[in-house]
C-alpha cells in the first residue's frame, strides 16, 4: 500500500511538472504564432544596484512600483551586466555581443570604430527590420555613443532628438549650486535636494516619463512597436526633490548591508590596491556617507515613481494585453562597500542588476529564478518569439551554444531546480 501511495504521489508530481512545462510551451507557441506581434516596452535604468525592494540589497529602500511590477511577471534575482560601466554594458546589450568578443570594455571605447560592433545588427535595427515602429527616449545607449555615433540608427523616432538622448534640463547642475555636499570631489559626485520650486517634471527623467506616458495613452503608436524609455537616475549627481529625501530620515540611514571596515584585509595587497577607490574614504571621513546613501535612496524612489508612471500608462492603454515589458539596469553601484565608491569593479554590488520581464500570457505572475542570467540575454530573448535572430547573436551562440536560452521564462530548465545553464 505504501509503495502504491508513493507510486501515485510520484506520478502526480511528474504529471504536475509535465503539465507546467507543456502549458508553458503551449503558451510560448501561441505567443509566437499569434498574428499580432507583441509590442515591447523597454525600460532602462542607469546605475541602479540591487537596492530595490524585490532584490533586497538594502531593506531601507522604497520601490513599491517596481516591486509591484516584479510581482506581475518573472524576476531574475541573479542577473548581471556584461561589463560594470555604462558604455560597454549597453553596447553589449544592444548588440548581443559580449565584450570579450568585441573588445569593448570601457566607456571611451567607440562602437563605430569597432568593426565587430559596427557591423552588428543593433536591437533597434532588428525590430525595425522586423516591421516594428521603433521609438526611444532618454538614455538607452551610453550618451556619447548615441549622440556621436548611433545618432538614431534603428529608431523611427527619438526624443528629444537623434543627436541628443537625454532632454536638456537647466536644473540638473545649476540649482541649488555645486557642491551641495560640501565636498569638491568631482562635478558629478554630489548630492542633495533640488531647489523647492523644481519638480520631477522639470528633470530630464521626468520629461522622458511624460513622453512615454503620452505615447502610450495617446493610442496612436503604430503597432507592433518597440518603445524604449531610458531613465538616467539614480546616476550621479544624486539630486532629487526634497520630498524624496523626506522619505529617508537621515538619522535612520544605515551603512550598506554587510559592510565591514576591514573587508579588504583578507584580499591580496595588489588586488586590494587595485580595488581601492579614494572617493569612499573621503566621503566617509567628511561625514557625508549617510547623506550620500540617503540621496541615492531618494533618487531611486524618484525613479520608482517614474517607472510607476510609465507602467501605469501602459496598463491604462489599449496596448496593455499585447506588450512585453522588460526592465533592466545597466550595472550596479557601490556606496562604500569594500572601500569603493561607484561602479567599475567586479564585486557583486557593481555587477548585479535588476531584470524583470512581464509578458502577458507567458510569464507567471510572482515567479522568480536565481539562475544566472546576463543583460546579454535580453536581445536574443526578445528576438526569439519573432522567429528571427540577431545575426551577431547567432554568431555568438554558434561559438557558445549553451549561452543563450531562447526564452528563459519558458525554457524547461528555468522551471525546475537544476544545475545552472553553462555560460
Ligand atoms: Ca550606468
Amino acid at each position: 500500500m505504501k509503495r502504491f501511495r508513493k507510486f501515485v504521489t510520484t506520478n502526480i508530481k511528474v504529471a504536475k511538472r509535465l503539465f507546467i512545462v507543456l502549458f508553458a510551451l503551449a503558451s510560448f507557441q501561441a505567443f509566437c504564432q499569434q498574428d499580432k506581434k507583441p509590442n515591447v516596452l523597454f525600460i532602462a535604468i542607469d546605475d541602479l544596484n540591487d537596492w530595490t525592494g524585490f532584490l533586497k540589497g538594502n531593506l531601507q529602500t522604497k520601490t513599491p512600483h517596481m516591486d509591484q511590477l516584479a510581482s506581475q511577471g518573472m524576476l531574475f534575482t541573479n542577473a548581471h551586466c556584461a561589463a560594470p560601466a555604462c558604455g560597454p554594458s549597453r553596447a553589449a546589450l544592444m548588440s548581443g555581443i559580449r565584450p570579450a568578443t568585441s573588445g569593448n570594455y570601457v566607456n571611451k571605447a567607440s562602437i563605430q570604430k569597432n568593426p565587430v560592433l559596427n557591423s552588428a545588427l543593433l536591437m533597434p535595427e532588428f525590430f525595425q527590420q522586423n516591421g516594428y515602429y521603433v521609438a526611444g527616449a532618454g538614455k538607452l545607449f551610453h550618451g556619447a555613443h548615441f549622440q556621436e555615433e548611433i545618432q538614431g540608427r534603428g529608431f523611427d523616432e527619438y526624443y528629444p532628438s537623434n543627436t541628443q538622448d537625454r532632454p536638456s534640463t537647466k536644473y540638473e547642475f545649476s540649482k541649488p549650486g555645486f557642491p551641495q555636499s560640501g565636498l569638491k570631489i568631482g562635478r558629478q559626485t554630489d548630492w542633495g535636494p533640488f531647489h523647492p520650486d523644481i519638480t520631477v517634471d522639470d528633470t530630464g527623467d521626468g520629461k522622458v516619463a511624460n513622453w512615454a506616458e503620452e505615447k502610450l495613452l495617446g493610442g496612436e503608436l503604430k503597432e507592433p512597436f518597440f518603445l524604449g524609455a531610458g531613465i538616467f537616475k539614480p546616476h550621479m549627481p544624486f539630486y532629487a526633490p526634497q520630498e524624496y529625501f523626506d522619505r529617508f530620515p537621515l538619522d535612520e540611514i544605515e551603512p550598506p548591508k554587510g559592510y565591514l571596515e576591514n573587508d579588504m584585509d583578507d584580499v591580496p595587497a595588489a588586488s586590494s590596491k587595485q580595488a581601492h577607490h579614494a572617493y569612499a574614504d573621503r566621503i566617509i571621513a567628511a561625514g557625508q556617507w549617510k547623506p550620500a546613501i540617503q540621496a541615492y535612496l531618494a533618487c531611486t524612489a524618484m525613479v520608482d515613481d517614474l517607472i510607476g508612471q510609465i507602467v501605469g500608462a501602459l496598463g491604462k492603454s489599449k496596448y496593455a494585453d499585447n506588450t512585453i515589458i522588460v526592465l533592466w539596469s545597466d550595472h550596479g553601484f557601490q556606496l562604500g562597500e569594500k572601500g569603493r565608491w561607484a561602479k567599475f569593479s567586479l564585486w557583486e554590488r557593481a555587477t548585479r542588476v535588476n531584470m524583470l520581464w512581464v509578458a502577458p500570457g507567458v510569464t507567471t505572475p510572482g515567479s522568480s529564478t536565481a539562475q544566472p542570467v546576463n543583460l546579454l540575454d535580453i536581445y536574443p530573448t526578445l528576438a526569439s518569439p519573432l522567429g528571427a535572430h540577431n545575426q551577431s547573436g547567432r554568431r555568438e551562440s554558434d561559438k557558445y551554444p549553451a549561452r543563450l536560452p531562447a526564452w528563459p521564462c519558458l525554457n524547461p530548465a528555468w522551471l525546475r531546480p537544476g544545475p545552472p545553464i553553462a555560460y
